[in-house]
C-alpha cells in the first residue's frame, strides 16, 4: 500500500477555543501520520457553503454555517497509508455522544453541533483531494522525508 494518500482534516472552532488543537494533532502524529499542510484561518461565508455545498437542504445547514464561521480554524493536510480511512476511525461517529471512547469525539466532545473534528469522508471517492483543493494552494503543501517512516512502515528499509 502506498504511504503517501493525503486526506484533509480540520479542527473546528470549538476545538480552537477549548485548547485542543495540540491534543488533536499529537494524536495524528502519533499514530505514524504525516503532516503536510497547515493554516490557521477563518472561514468566510463563501468556503463554508462551498465546503459544506452537500448539506444545502438539510434543517442543520444554517446552524453549520453558523459554527465553522464562528471563530478561526486549523486546517491541515496529513499524509500516510490508508491516510483518509484511518482519520475517520479515529475520529469517531459523527455524534461525539455516540462516539467510542477512545476517538477524538469520543473523547473530547459531547454535542452533535459541536464535533471537534472534520475529516475528508473516505465513502466520498475523490473528497480528500476536492477538499484539500478547496483549502490550500499546492505552494503550500510541503513534500518532505519523515525520517521514522521506516519504523512506521514494515515495507520501508531500514
Ligand atoms: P464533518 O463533515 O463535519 O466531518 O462531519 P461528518 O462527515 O462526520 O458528518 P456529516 O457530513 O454527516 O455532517 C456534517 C456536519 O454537520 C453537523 N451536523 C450533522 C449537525 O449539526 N446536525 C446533524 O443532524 C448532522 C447529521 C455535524 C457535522
Amino acid at each position: 500500500m502506498s504511504h503517501d494518500e493525503r486526506t484533509f482534516v480540520m479542527a473546528k472552532p470549538d476545538a480552537v477555543q477549548r485548547g485542543l488543537i495540540g491534543n488533536i494533532i499529537g494524536r495524528l502524529e502519533g499514530r505514524g501520520l504525516k503532516l503536510v499542510g497547515a493554516k490557521f484561518m477563518q472561514i468566510d461565508e463563501a468556503l463554508a457553503h462551498e465546503h459544506y455545498g452537500e448539506h444545502e437542504d438539510e434543517p442543520f445547514f444554517d446552524g453549520l454555517v453558523e459554527f465553522i464561521t464562528s471563530g478561526p480554524v486549523m486546517a491541515m493536510v496529513w499524509e500516510g497509508a490508508d491516510a483518509t480511512r484511518q482519520v475517520r476511525q479515529m475520529m469517531g461517529t459523527t455524534d461525539p455522544a455516540e462516539a467510542a471512547p477512545g476517538t477524538i469525539r469520543g473523547d473530547l466532545g459531547l454535542d452533535l453541533g459541536q464535533n471537534v473534528i472534520h475529516g475528508s469522508d473516505h465513502e466520498d471517492p475523490g473528497a480528500n483531494e476536492r477538499e484539500i483543493d478547496l483549502f490550500f494552494d499546492e505552494g503550500e503543501l510541503v513534500d518532505w522525508e519523515k525520517s521514522d517512516a521506516e519504523w512506521v512502515y514494515e515495507d520501508v528499509d531500514h
